[in-house]
């Protein structure tokens, strides 16, 4: 067995999943974060590099990797996609001016041959604010149908606010993941 099974195999055993959250920048990645993290969201700045946040979710350590979405900084995205378990898109479901963009980006993303195992819960952020478009409507702008059959994901619709629709998605998530890396749970 080589080093590098080993030492995949140690970091399975702490139950350990690696969560890259992504997508434009203000679509709410840093308050999902903090709220389900349960921590202040009423203080924040926007995410110039990145931030790495480990919590313990039900058995599981997730470390979140909470990279930046501003124009400038999306080539950098790549650098973080080693062994990245779980995906988490994060949309403004209110900033209909720049779904293209998002689209595009998310196509750009998912080419990415390093994240084609990785399982992908896409959030409809914002669902609190009036005129918000709902996840059906997101997932048809997105064209998710289209979606390599391969791929495991889902789009879930939420407040970062409200918190409404965080759990649904990240209990999703998780399982999805741990189906697919943990063998015998
Ligand atoms: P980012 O990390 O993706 O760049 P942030 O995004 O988490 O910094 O959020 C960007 C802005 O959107 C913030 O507003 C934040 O409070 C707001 N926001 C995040 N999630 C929600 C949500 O679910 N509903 C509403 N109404 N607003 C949300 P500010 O004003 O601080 O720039």
């Amino acid at each position: 067995m080589g080093l590098l099974s080993i030492i995949r195999k140690i970091k399975r055993k702490e139950k350990e999943m690696r969560i890259l959250m992504v997508g434009l920048d203000n679509s709410g990645k840093t308050t999902i974060v903090l709220k389900i993290n349960g921590e202040d969201t009423s203080v924040i700045s926007p995410t110039l590099g990145f931030n790495i946040k480990t919590i313990n979710y039900q058995k599981y350590i997730l470390n979140i990797w909470d990279v930046g979405g501003q124009k400038t900084i999306r080539s950098y995205w790549r650098n973080y996609f080693e062994q990245t378990d779980g995906l988490v898109w994060v949309v403004d479901s209110s900033d209909l001016r720049r779904l293209d963009d998002c689209k595009h980006e998310l196509d750009n993303l998912l080419k990415e041959e390093r994240l084609s195992g990785a399982s992908l819960l896409i959030f409809a952020n914002k669902q609190d604010i009036q005129g918000a478009l709902s996840p059906e409507e997101i997932a048809k702008v997105l064209n998710l149908d289209a979606m390599d059959k391969t791929r495991h994901w889902r789009i879930v619709g939420c407040s970062a606010y409200t918190g409404e629709g965080l759990l649904e998605g990240f209990d999703w998530l998780v399982q999805d993941i741990a189906s697919r890396i943990y063998m015998l749970d």
